[in-house]
């Protein structure tokens, strides 16, 4: 069986629902510190349970016997500025837990999220290298560049299987964007059916590197499905897929609502975009597992627009 702890954010919701559809909704145990949407509780055991909890953790994997872990709890960018003991509490502790698990023999595998967010303000911005300087300014990204060094430490010293990729800017439609600073692209897209008009607080030429959340759960489950031997890296793989700026954004949203008006009220998640990458070069992650993305921006705004004015 797998257990996902943060089932209820924005990649847990979506990995739940293709995990469980995968290897059937009793064989994928979801848990987060609060419930989740009907649809997740219903298809399958929940767990409210608190992702820096060692014990806690511990009683649920012995009790369903789960053989792999994915850890979807974490504080993001915007929110973790705001508390950077709480966002470095939640984010370090959870890993830590489910290492020192998979370091007793409780867990099989372990998948841990990484972002590019630990790439910081003097890394190459273009075709960002899977190797290369990394100093991120922000405490979310302090924590992935720490987390990533941690996994990597594990799974040499102790032989713990941890496996991660460094998600873009991640967009979909099951659940609300929850205090990231690339969630512009997900609020857009629900104002622009709601109401026409959208004030981004990016500027309009803020060019990141963004992906279609089908592609991040097809990313996972393939890493997590890949031959341990195959594997070039254990801090965590470069992921890439498309990049754009919110003025690309919105003309991708004007082909089917050519009225949706866009303006601009940049706010302190301008700075912590400019610290960031704007493409990254994922090859590594194309030669060891044959990654491939299959959603463009338009074939994303397509998706998005379509799933949301269903309702
Ligand atoms: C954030 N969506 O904005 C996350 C992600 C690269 C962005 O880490 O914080």
């Amino acid at each position: 069986p797998i257990l996902i702890l943060g089932a209820c954010g924005q990649i847990g919701t979506e990995l739940t629902f293709e995990l469980r559809s995968k290897f059937g909704g009793e064989n994928v145990i979801a848990s987060d510190i609060r419930e989740g949407g009907e649809n997740l509780m219903q298809a399958g055991p929940f767990e409210l349970l608190d992702a820096t909890n060692y014990e806690a953790i511990e009683d649920v994997i012995m009790h369903y016997e789960i053989e792999e872990v994915y850890l979807m709890a974490a504080m993001l960018s915007a929110t973790a500025e705001k508390f950077p003991m709480r966002a470095w509490n939640l984010n370090m502790n959870s890993l830590f837990n489910v290492l020192n698990l998979a370091k007793e023999g409780k867990i099989g595998k372990i998948f841990w999220p990484s972002s590019i967010a630990v790439f910081g303000p003097n890394t190459p911005k273009e075709n960002t290298p899977q190797n290369t300087v990394m100093e991120p300014s922000t405490v979310y990204g302090i924590s992935k560049q720490a987390g990533e060094r941690w996994c990597e430490y594990y799974f040499k010293k102790f032989g713990v299987d941890v496996r991660s990729v460094r998600y873009p800017g991640l967009i979909s439609w099951k659940t609300m964007p929850g205090g990231g600073t690339t969630d512009y692209a997900v609020e857009i897209y629900h104002a622009a059916i709601e109401s026409g008009r959208y004030t981004c607080f990016l500027e309009k030429n803020t060019k990141l590197p963004m992906m279609f959340m089908d592609d991040a759960v097809k990313a996972t489950i393939s890493l997590m499905e890949s031959p341990s031997e195959k594997l070039g890296t254990r801090s965590s793989y470069n992921l890439g897929s498309m990049s754009f700026c919110p003025e690309e954004l919105a003309k991708s949203i004007q082909k089917h609502i050519p009225e949706f008006e866009i303006s601009y009220k940049p706010d302190f998640r301008q700075q912590i975009a400019d610290t960031w990458p704007k493409s990254i070069d994922d090859s590594l992650a194309r030669q060891d597992w044959n990654w491939s993305p299959e959603f463009d921006l338009d074939k994303t705004t397509s998706s998005m627009l379509e799933n949301l004015k269903k309702g």
